[in-house]
């Protein structure tokens, strides 16, 4: 069996509709979904706010390519084009840990290299799995090693669901 982490994103359009795209995409193995969070975009271009959540999904045989691949049709589905690196986006996900691998392909890097000063994968990925590892750390002690004013400011979103 073979258990994938997403992140997903969105800060274009129907946010949610982006978001409840990427589950249905993924629904044959979907194993947990966290709530939804509305974070501030991370990095160096000015932007909207995302929508944020977790997927968790299982597979009796698929590879860590297999997993990346699934990805990019969510992202495809979602009529993404590649812009600008880190800039707005329909919608974005990330393969965050396949099965605790570790690879440095620039294709496929595991477990993101990025996922671990990222509250907005953090505490969504607490919300379903919360004893999860990345790497050989606990997200718990990562997540408290983060500032606090960057945990605080991913604020969950009880009027918005994914089913
Ligand atoms: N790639 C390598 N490893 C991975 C992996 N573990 N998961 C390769 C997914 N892709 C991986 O990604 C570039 C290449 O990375 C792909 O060809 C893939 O083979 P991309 O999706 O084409 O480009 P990108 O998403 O613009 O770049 P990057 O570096 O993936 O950006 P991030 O890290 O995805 O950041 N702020 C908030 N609040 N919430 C967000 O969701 N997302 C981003 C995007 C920026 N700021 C955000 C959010
Ligand atoms: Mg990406």
């Amino acid at each position: 069996m073979s258990t994938c982490v997403y992140s997903i994103g969105s800060n274009q359009g129907d946010r949610l509709a982006r978001l409840q795209g990427a589950v249905e995409l993924l629904r044959p193995w979907l194993v947990a979904v966290s709530r939804v969070y509305q974070t501030p975009p991370w990095g160096p271009v000015p932007q909207d706010d995302y929508l944020n959540a977790i997927v968790v999904a299982s597979d009796r045989s698929a590879s860590a390519s297999v997993w990346l691949d699934r990805a990019h049709a969510a992202e495809q589905g979602a009529g993404r084009t590649r812009e600008v690196r880190w800039g707005p986006r329909t919608l974005d996900v990330d393969v965050i840990d396949v099965d605790g691998l570790s690879c440095e392909d620039p294709v496929l890097t595991l477990p993101h290299p990025r996922a671990r000063e990222r509250a907005f994968v953090l505490v969504p990925w607490a919300d379903v799995q919360p004893e999860a590892a990345l790497g050989t750390r606990p997200i718990a002690e990562l997540l408290a090693e983060l500032p606090t004013d960057e945990v605080a400011a991913i604020r969950p979103r009880p009027d918005l669901e994914l089913q």
